[in-house]
């Protein structure tokens, strides 16, 4: 009798070393991925768009689509803090309030694709650009509809607040120049600043920091 019970003690003791290995594994791969928290924060704006879809389709009246706050974040996975989309009669206005990025000039763009990978942000695509122009306001043959007027100026506390109006684009998923349909787009912040009118993206260099614009379901 002793025997048995030893052996079946032994036995759960085994079965717990491997759910042990297996959760390490999981573990494991969960962090090598680096991607999940960004699928978990993408899936929990989806959910708030479409809550304010459903709000709108009770109402009388039909307001503009809700303001949508994106989370911008670094290379490194950190938060660099948020921006916030307010729709408005000819586009969409961009309010930044930024943290945790280098001082400097910085460039800042709609990227075409709602995906943010770090560390590159390559994932994101070119900028949005759904009217065929070049890139830059100073660009006879410009601009993007993704362009921003002017660069972010970081400060040596690393922060940043700072608003910009895109005109030509919207949030409604239905609307032309969307930037939440087909899966939604990205800002996308850059290593240097952007000169304005080099095609294809004002030799800004390197993606530092990127955030979802959430596509609607
Ligand atoms: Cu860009
Ligand atoms: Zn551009």
């Amino acid at each position: 009798m002793r025997g048995a019970g030893e052996s079946m003690l032994r036995h759960e003791v085994e079965d717990g070393e491997l759910k042990d290995e297996e959760a390490k594994a999981m573990l494991k791969s969960a962090s090598s991925a680096g991607v999940s928290t960004w699928v978990v924060a993408g899936a929990g704006c989806i959910g708030v768009v479409a809550l304010g879809l459903a709000t709108q389709a009770w109402g009388a009246k039909k307001p503009g689509p809700p303001p949508l706050h994106v989370e911008i974040k670094t290379s490194a996975g950190a938060d660099a803090g948020m921006a916030t989309l307010t729709q408005k009669k000819n586009g969409v206005e961009v309010k930044l309030s930024l943290k945790d990025l280098p001082p400097g000039l910085h460039g800042i763009h709609i990227h075409q694709k709602g995906v943010c990978t770090a560390p590159d942000f390559k994932s994101a695509g070119p900028h949005f650009n759904p009217t065929d122009k070049k890139h830059g306001w100073e660009n006879p043959e410009g601009h993007h509809l993704g362009d921003f007027q002017h660069n972010l100026s970081i400060d040596m506390s690393h922060q940043v607040s700072d608003e910009y109006m895109l005109k030509g684009v919207s949030l409604d998923p239905a609307a032309p120049n969307s930037l939440t349909a087909n899966g939604g787009t990205a800002i996308v912040i850059h290593e240097g600043p952007d000169d304005m009118k080099t095609d294809p993206s004002g030799n800004s260099g390197n993606r530092i920091a990127c955030g979802v614009i959430a596509g609607a379901q």
